[in-house]
C-alpha cells in the first residue's frame, strides 16, 4: 500500500479558478447564461460577451415594462415592489427564496407549487410504492410482535433492546412514516403507545443522549403534531391515533428537560447527556461533543417554540449556531469535536462523515425552515454553509482512479495534514442536501427558468449529481449490492489490493477500496434519502430507478421471514451473515424515503417543508 500524500491542488478535478471572486459584470453575465441549462462558462469569449450585452439589454426592457403589481422578498425579508427593481435583483446576490405557499395550500390545490406538475401516479411506481408499505407493514409486525415499546428490535433472537435509553425510539421514529403511507392500524398502535406510555418514560428514564433523544424522539412527536393535524390543520394525515395536542404536550416535556443540557453548560454548546427523570445534564467523559449533535438540534426546538409560543426553546438551541459563527474554521469546515467546558473546538479532524455530517445539513435547513421569515437574523447560517460547501469543494473532493468517481475525502489533521481518501456511508446525506440549498425546493428546471440559481448553487447541485452517482455505485460495487458502512477509494497516492466488493462486474471495482472492519451496513438511509431528493429536484428518473435496486437488495439480504428486517456484518459476501439489529431509522428514514421517493411529489413537498436529520418532516415557517 502507497502513502497517501499532503494535498496538492493537482489532485483537485474541480476548476479552482471558478471560485475567485467574480466582477458585477460576471455576476451579471453568468446569471444569463443560467437560462440556458447546457452552459460552457469557458466559451465566454468577447463576441459573445457583447451579444449578452445586447440580450440583456432587451431583457431589462421587457421587465422594466410588466406591470408593478407582483411583489417580491427582498434580501431583508420585506416585500417590495417589482418591476423596476427586477434589475436589482438579477444583480442580488444569494440568498434568495422563491414565494411560498403555505403546506396546505400546496395539498388543497392537489398539486406541487414547485414548478412541476405532479408525476400521476404510473401503475409500476405505484406497484413499487406498494412493495414499499408492505416492506414497512412487515418491519412493523417484527416489532409489535416481540419488541414492542423497546428502543429496538433484535429480529433474528426475536426481542427488544433498549440502546437508546428506553423512550421507545421505534415507535415514534416509525410513527409519521405510517402516517404519510396512510397505514391507519399502526397510526392507531403506535399513536395509542405514545399516549399511554411515552409521557411515564420520559420522566422515569435515566440518562439518555441530547441529539439521538431530539432527531428521533422529539422529531418524531413534532411531525406527528403536524401531520395529525396540528396548527389548526396545516395539514391533516390521518384520523387516527391520539389528537395533535397529545404529542405536542408530550415533546414539550422531554423538551423541558433536554433543555437542561443548554442551561447546565458554561458555554452555549450543550452538555451532551440528559438524565431525564432528574433534568440534569452532564458532559460527555472527556468534555468534548460532536459538532454535529450540538448543532442538529435547532430544527426540532425552533418549531417547538413556535407550536408552543414558547420562544425559550428555540433561544438556547439557536445560541450553539450563533456561537459556532464566531469560531475559527478552515474555509468554513469544522473539527468533529467541540468542548461544552471552553466552547471550542476540539482537535483538527474535519470529516463530513460521523459526528461532521449534519453540523453542515442543518446550516442550510435551520435557514430555509425560516421561509418568508428570512431575515439578517438567519443569513449567517446561509453564508456560512455556502462557505462551507466551497471548502468541501477545495479541500475534500477528489476523483478516484481508473475511472473517476467523485468522491468527498476527509482531513483527519486538518488543512495542514494528510487527506484521507476515506468516505463514510453517512456522506451520502450530502447530495441531497447540495441539491436543496441550491434549489430551495423548487425542482431544477424551475429555478433555472427564474434565474434563482447562484454560481455557488450551481457548482453545489453538479456535485451533487456527481456524489449521488458515487453513493449508489458504493452498493453496485459489492456482491449484495448493499453498501458498506465506509468506502475508501483508489487514488494516485492511496492504493489497496484485494479489497474490492464482490461484484466484479461492476465498472468501478478497482475504484472502490472495502476494509474488512467497515464490511457491515445498518441499514441506513442517506443515499435513498439523496436520490429522493435529487428525483424531486431533476426529475431526472435514473434517481427512481437506482432506488429501487437498492430496496431490492434490502428486501433479499436483510428481510427477517418472522419479522423485521437485520442489519448485515459483511455486504461483500453472499450470503451475508446478519447481524442482530433493526436501527430505529430504517421505518423512520429508509423506507420513507423510498416510498416518496417512488410517490408523488405533492406529499411533503421540498418547498414547504424540511426534513429533521431523521427525517422527520417539519414546516417552514411562512408566516
Ligand atoms: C440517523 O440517526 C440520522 O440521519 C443521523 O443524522 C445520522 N445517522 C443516522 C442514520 O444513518
Amino acid at each position: 500500500m502507497s502513502k497517501s500524500l499532503p494535498y496538492s491542488v493537482k489532485d483537485i478535478h474541480y476548476d479552482n479558478a471558478k471560485f475567485r471572486h467574480r466582477s458585477p459584470l460576471k455576476v451579471l453575465s453568468q446569471s444569463l447564461l443560467t437560462l440556458n441549462t447546457k452552459r460552457n462558462y469557458a466559451s465566454c469569449s468577447t463576441g459573445k460577451f457583447l451579444i449578452l450585452i445586447l440580450v440583456f439589454g432587451l431583457v431589462c426592457l421587457m421587465l422594466m415594462s410588466k406591470s408593478p403589481n407582483e411583489s417580491a422578498l427582498n434580501e431583508k425579508g420585506k416585500v417590495t415592489f417589482v418591476g423596476g427593481l427586477r434589475l436589482g435583483r438579477l444583480l442580488r446576490k444569494p440568498p434568495r427564496l422563491p414565494p411560498r405557499l403555505s403546506p396546505d395550500e400546496g395539498q388543497l390545490r392537489g398539486s406541487s407549487t414547485n414548478g412541476s406538475t405532479i408525476s400521476i401516479s404510473d401503475p409500476k411506481w405505484a406497484a413499487r410504492q406498494q412493495s414499499v408499505k408492505d416492506a414497512f407493514d412487515h418491519a412493523w409486525s417484527g416489532y409489535r410482535k416481540y419488541a414492542m415499546g423497546y428502543d429496538e428490535l433484535m429480529p433474528i433472537s426475536q426481542k427488544g433492546v433498549d440502546g437508546l435509553g428506553g423512550l421507545g425510539a421505534t415507535v415514534v421514529d416509525a410513527l409519521d412514516t405510517a402516517m404519510i403511507m396512510g397505514l391507519d392500524n399502526v397510526v392507531s398502535e403506535a399513536g395509542s403507545w405514545v399516549e399511554t406510555h411515552l409521557l411515564e418514560r420520559i420522566s422515569q428514564k435515566g440518562q439518555v443522549n441530547l441529539f439521538e433523544t431530539t432527531i428521533r424522539v422529539l422529531g418524531g412527536l413534532l411531525s406527528a403534531y403536524h401531520l395529525s393535524g396540528g396548527e389548526q390543520g396545516t395539514m391533516n394525515m390521518t384520523h387516527n391515533g391520539p389528537k395533535p395536542a397529545i404529542y405536542l404536550n408530550i415533546a414539550k416535556d422531554l423538551a423541558d428537560r433536554l433543555l437542561s443540557a443548554f442551561t447546565s453548560s458554561p458555554t452555549p454548546v450543550p452538555f451532551c447527556d440528559v438524565i431525564l427523570h432528574e433534568s440534569t445534564a452532564h458532559p460527555a467523559p472527556g468534555g468534548a461533543s460532536s459538532t454535529a449533535e450540538v448543532a442538529s438540534v435547532q430544527l426540532e426546538f425552533n418549531y417547538l417554540s413556535a407550536i408552543s409560543g414558547d420562544p425559550k426553546y428555540s433561544t438556547e438551541a439557536m445560541k450553539v449556531l450563533a456561537h459556532i459563527k464566531t469560531l475559527p474554521k478552515t474555509e468554513g469546515l469544522v473539527p468533529i469535536y467541540i468542548s461544552s467546558q471552553t466552547g471550542e473546538f476540539v482537535g483538527e479532524n474535519i470529516r463530513l462523515g460521523s459526528r461532521g455530517d449534519s453540523y453542515y445539513e442543518y446550516l442550510i435547513k435551520v435557514w430555509l425552515q425560516q421561509g418568508t421569515k428570512v431575515n439578517s437574523n438567519f443569513t449567517y447560517l446561509h453564508d456560512m454553509y455556502i462557505e462551507a460547501m466551497k471548502g468541501v469543494r477545495h479541500l475534500l473532493v477528489r476523483n478516484s482512479i481508473p475511472k473517476g468517481l467523485v468522491f468527498v475525502g476527509e482531513l483527519p489533521y486538518g488543512s495542514k495534514g494528510e487527506f484521507s481518501p476515506k468516505m463514510d456511508h453517512l456522506v451520502c446525506f450530502l447530495p441531497g442536501t447540495l441539491a436543496l440549498g441550491a434549489t430551495k425546493g423548487l425542482t431544477k428546471e424551475q429555478a433555472l427558468k427564474e434565474n434563482l440559481l447562484s454560481f455557488e448553487d450551481l457548482e453545489n447541485l453538479k456535485l451533487a449529481e456527481d456524489l449521488a452517482k458515487t453513493c449508489f455505485e458504493m452498493y453496485e460495487v459489492t456482491a449484495t449490492g448493499l453498501a458498506p458502512e465506509i468506502a475508501y477509494f483508489h487514488t494516485a497516492e492511496y492504493s489497496e489490493d484485494g479489497l474490492e466488493g464482490g461484484n466484479k462486474s461492476s465498472v468501478y471495482a478497482n475504484d472502490i477500496i472495502i476494509k474488512h472492519a467497515d464490511r457491515h451496513n445498518l441499514l441506513r438511509p442517506e443515499t435513498v434519502e439523496s436520490l429522493f431528493v435529487l428525483y424531486r429536484i431533476t426529475k431526472d428518473t435514473k434517481y427512481r430507478d437506482q432506488g429501487w435496486q437498492i430496496f431490492e437488495a434490502f428486501e433479499k439480504y436483510t428481510k427477517v421471514k418472522s419479522g423485521g428486517y437485520t442489519s448485515l456484518d459483511d455486504v461483500t459476501e453472499v450470503p451475508p451473515h446478519r447481524r442482530d439489529k433493526m436501527e430505529t431509522f430504517f421505518l423512520g428514514e429508509t423506507l420513507k424515503y423510498l416510498y416518496l421517493l417512488f410517490g408523488d411529489d405533492s406529499v411533503i413537498p421540498l418547498d414547504k417543508f424540511v426534513f429533521n436529520t431523521e427525517a422527520h418532516p417539519l414546516p417552514i415557517r411562512n408566516t
